[in-house]
């Protein structure tokens, strides 16, 4: 094909100043191009041609280009999923699908987690997205990137989304990608997205009842395929990324395992283990980072972090230091209890930010996970980590106890009685929150929590 398409108009308030985007697809390659200003086209014209192709024909043809550059690849770790085979499909299928997006410029919308694993599968997927485009001589063009604050896809959230791609007509559905979100009922803004958008979703999180799978054909969660949540969102964003070009990401993904603690992680090698830490920084705090807009990281700012040697490394100083300050005081502000042969410590996380007032890094759920690590090191036994924070209960179990300590359930169990106090509750079964509706009633649900968990407490 040798004339170019057009397969998207992004309309503005001024008709002319409408913006045209055009495809020229050969059988490997292809050009995109934004044709600016005062020209009158229409959704599928074929520029300098008599006529117009039909919806059919360039879906076809974007259909089989992505089929074309979407590659083969062996995917090592991928191997600890029963199914591995099945789900190195399913992941192909998605990366069909979003450079199908990609060709025939329909907006897309990439929400990810805000902590190293969602942020580093958004990173490997704009670098991968990056290099494709620039191969072919085609520019970074209607992606949104939002870091998102949470692992739930909320109602407004689909709204905004609805309202970001407003602008666009378009041959083919956006593209909305969850990196990292859960399956949880907070995640109620799926339903309308789907009037608007196809979704393509990754996750690791353990897939909850009444989650709607069969409206969701581009979802990708290990535990489909018999694995966990140690293979992680970020690390199979990344297989994404390799599917899409030629980048290299090992660390990437290595700092996304890290970030979430998986068992497959390698915390010898030093640049992922930083990687790790500074991306849990900027997504905590972006001000370390980024100075203007809303404050939110996008990958252009991680990019910048990751390549400018001296940010690089004046963040790392800081990360450090800052993290190791707050651990120190973390230890020395323990509570003790025992329980099935073990010990489960709380502390009161309100408590330790106090004195460093300015920064928000850490974020108490990653705080939790690093304090459980030195703790069970100092030690040298497996055991339960429980902070409070506003109205947050934020529970962290050593890896292999979460089998005789069964915490998760427990508070799925309290959830359902205590309903009009707790709001939500959810994450892995190592790692998972307790919201409360109000931080009023976290003396008294922290201790009906404790007891349920076999703590001596009057
Ligand atoms: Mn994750």
């Amino acid at each position: 094909m040798k004339e170019f398409v057009v397969t998207c108009i992004r309309q503005h308030a001024d008709r002319s100043a409408n913006e045209y985007y055009c495809l020229q697809a050969n059988p490997n390659s292809f050009t995109i191009k934004n044709i600016g200003n005062e020209k009158n086209l229409e959704l599928l014209d074929i520029i300098d041609g008599k006529r117009k192709m039909t919806n059919e024909e360039i879906e076809g043809i974007a259909e089989q280009l992505s089929r074309n550059i979407v590659k083969e690849t062996d995917a090592n770790l991928l191997g600890n999923v029963k199914n591995a085979k099945e789900m190195n499909k399913k992941i192909t299928s998605c990366c069909e699908l979003l450079v199908k997006k990609l060709l025939l410029s329909a907006p897309i919308i990439v929400r990810f987690h805000n902590d190293a694993d969602g942020s580093s599968g958004a990173y490997a997927l704009f670098l991968a997205i990056r290099k494709l485009l620039a191969e072919n001589g085609s520019d970074l063009q209607n992606i949104t990137w939002k870091m998102h604050r949470s692992i739930a896809y909320s109602n407004s959230d689909s709204f905004e989304d609805r309202f970001t791609v407003n602008s666009y007509v378009t041959s083919t559905k956006p593209l909305l990608v969850l990196l990292d979100f859960g399956t949880s009922e907070e995640s109620n803004g799926i339903n309308d997205a789907l009037e608007e958008f196809d979704i393509l979703w990754v996750d690791h999180h353990p897939i909850l009842e009444g989650f709607p799978l069969s409206r969701l054909p581009n979802y990708v969660n290990p535990w489909m395929y018999e694995g966990n949540s140690d293979l992680t969102a970020g690390f199979l964003a990344g297989e994404l990324a390799k599917k899409i070009a030629d980048v290299d990401i090992d660390n990437i993904q290595m700092a996304s395992l890290i970030g979430d603690h998986s068992e497959y992680s390698n915390t010898n090698n030093s640049e992922a283990l930083e990687i790790a830490d500074l991306l849990d920084m900027v997504t905590s705090d972006s001000r370390q980072l980024v100075t203007y807009g809303n404050g939110y990281v996008k990958p252009h700012d991680i990019n910048r972090m990751l390549t400018d040697k001296n940010l690089k490394s004046e963040l790392v100083a800081f990360s450090k230091t800052h993290m190791d300050t707050m651990i120190n005081e973390g230890l020395q502000n323990l509570k003790k209890y025992n329980i099935q042969g073990t010990h489960l410590y709380v502390v009161d996380f309100e408590k330790l930010r106090e004195k460093h007032g300015e920064t928000k890094y850490p974020l108490p759920g990653r705080y939790s996970s690093k304090l459980l690590d030195v703790i069970s090191e100092n030690t040298g036994e497996k055991c339960v980590l429980v902070l409070h924070f506003l109205s947050f209960i934020s529970v962290r179990i050593s890896k292999g106890l979460e089998s005789e300590i069964d915490a998760l359930s427990k508070a799925m169990e309290l959830k359902k009685t205590y309903s009009d106090t707790i709001d939500a509750c959810g994450g892995h079964r190592n790692a998972f929150s307790i919201k409360l509706r109000s931080s009023d009633d976290k003396k008294s649900m922290l201790r009906i929590f404790l007891r349920e968990l076999g703590c001596s407490i009057k």
